[in-house]
């Protein structure tokens, strides 16, 4: 078995090379450069006023402010794979520091979260001390990396003086609304003022003043943007919690446990996000963020244009949301979702005449086959109710209602493929030309009538078709009723036309459908920040005055979400901060004019992507106590530039699995808190980068178990545990499948800059790529021969000389530069990291002692990427300061030119002329060259030309006519 020593080639030099670049040395050396920059501030990035107020020079460049996704401490460490990003911004937050640049850089942490509170329910520690400690062996982890944060900014999401501001925020949305008008939030102050004065109607008719206190609440509860509402929620008895629809199985149980889950309508804090749907679309366009994470937010938002229509029903009215209005002629019957309100309304005593056997169940009555189906749609989760494959089910509700275009009475269903929470619940069904209706059509004996002219051979007798037919670019046929005809249009001609002509009527009108819903807001959980919200003893919700923020966790005895009996569905939650009474019940005056009065604390707890929604924000002024950010701050950091209109971090670096959740909430804060005033900038991040992932090799056994990774033994290609040859294949890191690996452990055989090298240099940065521990060495040799090159490892005296480099020297060093310098630009850090490799070499091979001038640049060159070596060879070289706000070196454009080849021009295969050219032009540029110069013009006299052969850089024959 091969241990990592021994594959370590530097070990056995030590006596003969005393001052050579080991491990040893690398840790001397990098403890020591740390413990320099803590004690110097080194990364401290000056705000232009305030407590972080600092060297006016630096407050003048140009600013940079350089994120990760912060982290979630868990209790395992970090191993290599977690680190791959943070090393990237610090490398490229390094190279803007030696650009001229203000850069701001640091890290926090995201510390709220299930995992500390589950252990907590098992061990009853309070989840404050396992994620504190988990937060302390993270940061010295981090620090052994070299990484250059501005430590003064860091925090923790659950520091009550973070979390003060978080419940502000809080407050700040629900005290404001969405006015559609002038499209942004306003407060909510304003719109009472509007309902006062009678500027604005009041919903329901009658005069604000008229209106109880509980009734106006409830007035503006309807336009708040944070606002409680009933909604049907996934209630588990057997766990004591809702679920998320992730979390149910395909049978309605429990993921976990195993307990039956039911709907369940329970008071829940939501956040109106879908009033920005449009904004939230629209301001992704001027982001520079990568299309996928794009396409992915925006089919999130699912923003459909179509048109509500009403079909009359007994006296009612069955609004539809259709995307397809120009297809109304093909709709030959109707499905509301099986929780649709009206459907209780229609069920009729008896089957009408007309109804087909099929369409009944087997049921006697319509009562009877919507009751059974109801219960039977309401076990299953939307995914399954949406997918394509599946049989399509359903009953007929026992009612007709009337097709507006052609007064056809069409028979109306309940069936789970159409979803109560999309659009109004209901569908036209349009079976020539929709997939699922088809399928419907089909199994329940419906007519099926094409309405859109099919481009294929398949003729426009529907019923004879496989399949529905489906286009948006082709001709409307069979379209034509009393007033109102179709025929002939194309798909968006048609739409327009019958979407007029429903307005005219007043039975319909265009609209925008959202996929987007309202985000559920409140868990029943102790781990998360309380809610700033008490209650009266009308139940009326009141905001806490800020004078009483934060409002910190109380103590409790127990961290467990209550379990009841899990067959009782009528239980409802009771969470773990409800069972401290002297915290939720309090005599409070809240300074509105009201006294001192009995209050009840809201008990939910907020979810954990609240603390991560406007963490940015709070880096910039991290202990303004009057303030979540002084305004000057936030705009000399985020404020809107040339390029960033709405403002925003320069560049953030996180996974790609946050596409939705996390980047979506975040935006949608930024933009309340822009609409409220409290910022300059209307987008939280506008450069975004997703790195790849480190994965690694996963050994498996014959049973299928994975071994220790570390205890492999590899011959001939095939991999041996104990003796017994196992699989060998690629996977996640981790604990559970056996091959972690810590960066203390890579930092200990070759240190920190090691490393960093070699994370940089596995391949591009946004290209998941295999960890192998054995080849960090290529990168520790990198580092020594570096170190040869400046230092005698025999005396350890520098062995630099003042001398000028030779011409290929300089050649090597300035397209050195030249590309290291755009390569770190564009976050190409494999192919810096190949230059300067070849840098290093060239001057290895020159031999001989290196030029200082050379010398100072490779190390300038090498400092973004392995700082602490890059500190002490410039130490070595004579330099008092840290090598990290020098300046990176710039390319001599002289130097960085090709140098040129002679190209020999042949006229009838007679040498005419010599040009000297780059070795790189193209075979077209070449001919033009050569047939432009003097001699060959001379040379050709005004003859045509037949043929030009080019053989670039070297040759051109020219066949005259
Ligand atoms: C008639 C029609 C004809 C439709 C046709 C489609 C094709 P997107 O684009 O995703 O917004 N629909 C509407 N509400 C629904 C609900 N609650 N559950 C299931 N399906 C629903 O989809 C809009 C289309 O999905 C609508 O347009 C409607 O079917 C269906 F040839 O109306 B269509």
């Amino acid at each position: 078995m091969r241990t990592m020593s021994e594959t370590n080639p530097a070990a056995p030099a030590e006596v003969a090379a005393p001052h050579r670049y080991t491990a040893a040395v690398a840790a001397e050396i990098e403890a020591r450069w740390q413990d320099f920059w803590d004690a110097d501030g080194t990364y401290a990035a000056p705000n232009p006023k305030g407590d972080l107020a600092g060297d006016p020079e630096l407050v003048a460049k140009p600013k940079k402010f350089i994120m990760d996704m912060f982290p979630y401490p868990s209790g395992a460490g970090l191993h290599v794979g977690h680190p791959l990003g943070y090393i990237a911004t610090d490398v490229f937050a390094r190279f803007q520091r030696m650009t001229g640049h203000n850069v701001l850089h640091t890290l926090g942490f995201d510390a709220f979260g299930l995992p500390a509170e589950q252990h907590a329910v098992q061990t009853g520690e309070h989840p404050r001390v396992t994620t504190e400690a988990a937060i302390n062996n993270m940061k010295s982890q981090l620090r052994r990396l070299g990484l250059g944060h501005d430590k003064r900014r860091s925090f923790a999401t659950i520091d009550p003086d973070y979390y003060k501001w978080t419940q502000w925020i809080f407050l700040q949305i629900f005290n404001s609304w969405y006015d559609d008008q002038a499209k942004k939030a306003r407060p909510i102050s304003e719109l009472v003022a509007a309902f006062e004065s009678g500027e604005r109607a009041v919903p329901g008719g009658r005069s604000w003043d008229a209106l109880s206190a509980a009734e106006r609440a409830d007035v503006l509860g309807e336009y708040r943007l944070a606002y409680a509402s009933e909604a049907p929620v996934n209630w588990c008895p057997g766990l004591g919690t809702v679920l998320a629809n992730e979390e149910v199985t395909a049978d309605g149980r429990s993921e976990r446990g195993n307990f039956p889950v039911f709907k369940a309508k329970l008071r829940q804090w939501n956040m109106r996000i879908t009033a920005y749907a449009d904004r939230l679309l629209d301001d992704l366009n001027e982001l520079d963020w990568p299309e996928a994470i794009k396409l992915q937010q925006r089919n999130w938002i699912g923003r459909s244009e179509g048109a509500r229509v009403d079909f009359p029903v007994d006296g009612e009215a069955i609004t539809v949301f259709t995307t397809r209005q120009d297809t109304l002629f093909g709709a030959t019957y109707m499905v509301l979702a099986p929780e649709h309100p009206l459907v209780e309304k229609f069920t009729p005593q008896e089957w009408p005449e007309g109804t087909h056997d099929v369409w009944t169940g087997g049921h006697a009555t319509p009562a009877e086959a919507v009751a059974a189906y109801r219960a039977q749609a309401a076990s299953k989760s939307d995914v399954e109710r949406q997918a394509e494959a599946k049989d399509k089910t359903g009953v007929f509700t026992g009612v007709f209602a009337t097709n507006p275009v052609n007064g056809e009475q069409i028979p109306v269903f309940i069936a789970d493929y159409v979803l109560m929470g999309y659009g109004t619940g209901a569908i036209m069904a349009v079976p020539a030309h929709d997939t699922r209706d088809f399928a419907f059509a089909r199994a329940f004996e419906l007519p099926i009538r094409c309405v859109v002219e099919p481009s294929d051979d398949r003729g426009t007798d529907a019923s004879t078709w496989d399949d529905a037919f489906s286009s948006y670019d082709a001709k409307i046929v069979n379209s034509h009723g009393e007033d109102v005809s179709l025929d002939g249009l194309g798909v968006t001609e048609a739409k327009a036309r019958i979407t007029e002509w429903l307005q005219s009527k007043g039975i319909g009108e265009g609209t925008v459908n959202f996929r987007l819903r309202d985000w559920l807001f409140s868990r029943q959980r102790y781990w998360g920040e309380p809610f700033p919200i008490v209650y009266d003893e009308d139940g009326i919700a009141h905001s806490l005055p800020e004078s009483m923020l934060p409002l910190e966790l109380p103590e409790v005895e127990d961290y467990s979400p209550r379990t009841f009996d899990p067959d009782d569905a009528d239980t409802e939650p009771e969470t773990p901060l409800s069972r401290n009474e002297d915290w939720v019940n309090v005599t409070l005056d809240l300074g509105d004019g009201r006294g001192p009065r009995r209050y009840r604390r809201e008990t939910n707890t907020m979810p954990n992507w609240a603390g991560s929604c406007w963490y940015e924000l709070r880096y910039l002024d991290p202990h303004n106590s009057e303030q979540l950010v002084d305004p000057e701050i936030e705009q000399y950091w985020m404020g809107p530039r040339a390029g960033q209109p709405h403002g925003g971090v320069d560049l953030y670096v996180g996974g790609a699995e946050h596409a939705v959740l996390h980047l979506l909430y975040a935006r949608f804060w930024s933009k309340v808190l822009y609409d409220l005033g409290h910022v300059s900038s209307a987008e939280p991040f506008h450069k975004l980068y997703n790195q790849g992932m480190i994965q690694a090799f996963v050994y498996r056994d014959s049973r299928g178990f994975p071994v220790p990774a570390t205890e492999i033994e590899e011959r001939d290609g095939a991999f041996f545990h104990n003796g017994e040859q196992v699989k060998r294949e690629l996977g996640k890191m981790g604990k559970s499948l056996k091959n972690a690996v810590t960066p203390e452990a890579i930092c200990e055989e070759y240190g920190a800059d090691t490393l960093r090298l070699y994370e940089m240099a596995m391949g591009p940065l946004d290209v998941s790529r295999p960890w192998d521990t054995r080849a960090v060495v290529g990168q520790y040799r990198l580092l020594q021969r570096l170190w040869r090159n400046i230092v005698d490892e025999a005396t350890g005296e520098v062995t630099v000389v003042d001398a000028e480099p030779d011409e290929t020297t300089l050649r090597a060093l300035h397209k050195a530069i030249d590309g290291v310098r755009q390569d770190l630009e564009g976050l190409r850090f494999n192919t810096a990291i190949a230059k300067v490799t070849e840098l290093n070499n060239h001057l290895t091979k020159a031999g001989g002692p290196v030029a200082r001038p050379v010398a100072e640049a490779l190390v300038l060159l090498i400092t973004p990427l392995a700082p602490h070596i890059a500190e002490e060879l410039w130490r070595k070289l004579g330099h008092t300061g840290s090598v990290v706000h020098q300046d990176f070196p710039v390319a001599d454009p002289r130097y960085v030119v090709d140098e040129t080849v002679t190209c020999v021009v042949q006229v009838k295969g007679k040498v005419k002329a010599r040009l000297e050219v780059s070795p790189a032009i193209s075979d077209d540029e070449l001919e033009k060259v050569a047939l432009a110069d003097e001699k060959v013009v001379a040379a050709l006299d005004g003859a045509g030309i037949r043929k030009v052969i080019v053989r670039a850089p070297k040759l051109v024959n020219i066949v005259p006519a």
